[in-house]
C-alpha cells in the first residue's frame, strides 16, 4: 500500500511506542530506529511518506492540535486532561490499557470535610468529585502520587492503575473507579481534510489491526 501524502505520526516512548509497533507493522510501517536506543526525535520508516515523531506523552495532543504533526497516539487520560482541543479521535487502539482510580490508605479515617487529593490529573479529578457533589482540595503533582498519602500531603490520590502492584507496594488500595483508559489515535482537523485519502486509508488498516489483535 502506498500513501499519496506525507504523514507524520506523534508517539511517546515507552509503553505506547512498544504497543503501537505491531499495529503499525500490520499497516506495513516499520521504523528504521528504536527510540529507546536512538536520541533522534524524528524517525524514518520503510515507507518514505511516513515519519514517526517522538514526543512526551502529555505533549502529543498539542502537536496534533497545532498541525505540527498529522496524527498522534495519546492516552485517554491525557486527552481527558486537555479538554476540547478540536482533535478528531476516530479510533480506540485498545493498547496501554489501565484504569484511572481514586486510591488511599485502607480503612483511613473519613478525613476532613474537605478532602485533599494529590494528582497529576487535576481536571479529571475535579470533574469526578464535582459529579458526586463533593468539595475537595486538589494538589497538583507531576509524578509518584503514591507518596502523598504516606507522608500526609493528601488524604487520597487519583492515579492510573494497571496491575495494582504500585499501590500495593505502598500500602494503598483502589477506592473508586473514574475511567477506563486506553490509547487513542488522534488526527489534526486540517490533515483530515487535506490528506483525507491517506488518513482514512491508514485509519482503516489500523482499525483492522486492532480488531485482529483483540480477536487473537
Ligand atoms: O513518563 P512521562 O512523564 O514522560 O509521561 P507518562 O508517564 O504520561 O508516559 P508513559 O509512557 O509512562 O505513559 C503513557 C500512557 O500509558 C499514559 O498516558 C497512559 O495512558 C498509559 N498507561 C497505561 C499508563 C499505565 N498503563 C500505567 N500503569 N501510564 C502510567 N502507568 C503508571 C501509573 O501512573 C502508576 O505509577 O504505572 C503505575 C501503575 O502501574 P501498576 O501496574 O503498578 O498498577
Ligand atoms: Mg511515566
Amino acid at each position: 500500500m502506498e500513501f499519496n501524502d506525507s504523514l507524520t505520526i506523534a508517539l511517546s516512548k515507552g509503553r505506547i511506542f512498544k504497543q503501537v509497533l505491531p499495529l503499525l507493522a500490520h499497516a506495513g510501517i516499520e521504523p528504521y530506529e528504536d527510540p529507546e536506543l536512538s536520541r533522534k526525535l524524528i524517525l524514518e520508516t520503510n515507507r518514505p511518506q511516513v515519519k514517526l515523531v517522538i514526543i512526551r506523552a502529555s505533549d502529543v495532543p498539542t502537536y496534533v492540535q497545532y498541525g505540527a504533526v498529522d496524527l498522534g497516539v495519546a492516552g485517554k487520560d491525557v486527552l481527558m486532561e486537555q479538554g476540547d482541543t478540536g482533535l478528531y479521535e476516530p479510533l480506540d487502539l485498545r493498547i496501554a490499557r489501565c484504569r484511572m482510580m481514586v486510591a488511599g490508605v485502607p480503612d483511613a479515617d473519613p478525613g476532613p470535610e474537605r478532602l485533599r487529593i494529590a494528582t497529576k490529573y487535576v481536571a479529571s479529578t475535579e470533574r469526578h468529585f464535582a459529579a458526586k457533589g463533593q468539595q475537595v482540595e486538589i494538589i497538583k503533582l507531576y509524578g509518584s502520587m503514591e507518596l502523598a498519602p504516606l507522608v500526609g500531603l493528601s488524604n487520597l490520590i487519583v492515579d492510573l492503575v494497571e496491575s495494582g502492584n504500585t499501590l500495593k507496594a505502598n500500602g494503598l488500595v483502589p477506592l473508586e473507579h473514574i475511567a477506563d483508559i486506553s490509547a487513542r489515535l488522534v488526527v489534526n482537523k486540517a490533515a483530515w481534510k487535506m490528506k483525507h485519502a491517506s488518513v482514512t486509508e491508514l485509519l482503516a488498516i489500523l482499525r483492522e489491526a486492532v480488531e485482529a489483535s483483540v480477536a487473537g
